[in-house]
């Protein structure tokens, strides 16, 4: 009888663990040029093909250099702790002007990524010359791999900084969804749903608890 309702147990135990692994979902969007500070000379530019008809960039020509000043910060409330992922509607034109530097806090270190150029924080951008969704992704001499960001609760500060100069930043699109696979995460341009409250995730939690101790 004992092991019997020992395995019960474990039961509901994983039950409750898979639904919760499943509501406990979130994701927002935002338009990059609505950043709470913007400095130059990272600036808000126009064009039609721009989500709100508005990105964010240091003003460059393809093939040239430069770059490496003026970046975008954003205060992101983080409704419950997890592992989060970042995507983001950009544009690139070609090797010279593929890339920026981004930080989150708390999760990275309050470092000036343009100064100390770690290559933890360089996010190389591989498809050019078209609008498309890109997974931030860390440039490392050894590779180039997806990021993801261990947030507690509470604000954040995302910093996106210039590294090449005419690489454009229309949207951003952060997730706790942590696949590679774009049509799974399915990052997507900012909507109603994107209050400025985030969701209260825990809710479901106690739910789900409830209708547990009601089935016993
Ligand atoms: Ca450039
Ligand atoms: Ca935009």
């Amino acid at each position: 009888m004992y092991t019997k309702s020992y395995l019960l147990g474990i039961f509901l135990l994983v039950g409750l663990l898979i639904v919760n692994s499943n509501s406990l979902s979130y994701d927002r969007a935002f338009e990059a040029e609505k950043a709470d500070t913007l400095e130059e000379p990272m600036v808000v530019a126009e064009e039609d093909e721009a989500s709100d008809g508005k990105y964010i960039w240091m003003e460059g020509e393809p093939l040239t250099g430069g770059g490496d000043k003026g970046w975008a910060e954003y205060k992101l409330d983080i409704p419950a702790a997890g592992t989060y992922a970042l995507w983001a509607r950009v544009f690139v034109w070609d090797g010279n002007s593929d890339s920026f530097w981004v930080t989150w806090q708390p999760a990275d270190p309050d470092e000036d990524a343009q100064v100390t150029k770690n290559t933890e924080y360089r996010w190389s951008i591989g498809k050019k010359n078209e609008w498309h969704w890109d997974r931030i992704n860390h440039w490392l001499n050894g590779g180039t791999f997806d990021r993801e960001w261990e947030l507690p609760a509470g604000e954040s500060t995302l910093r996106i900084a210039v590294r090449e100069d005419g690489a454009k930043l229309d949207v951003v699109f952060l997730t706790d969804n942590l696949s590679a696979d774009e049509a799974d995460v399915n990052p997507r341009l900012p909507g109603p749903e994107d209050s400025i409250t985030p969701v209260e995730a825990k809710e479901k939690l106690t739910t789900t608890w409830g209708k547990i101790k009601f089935q016993r």
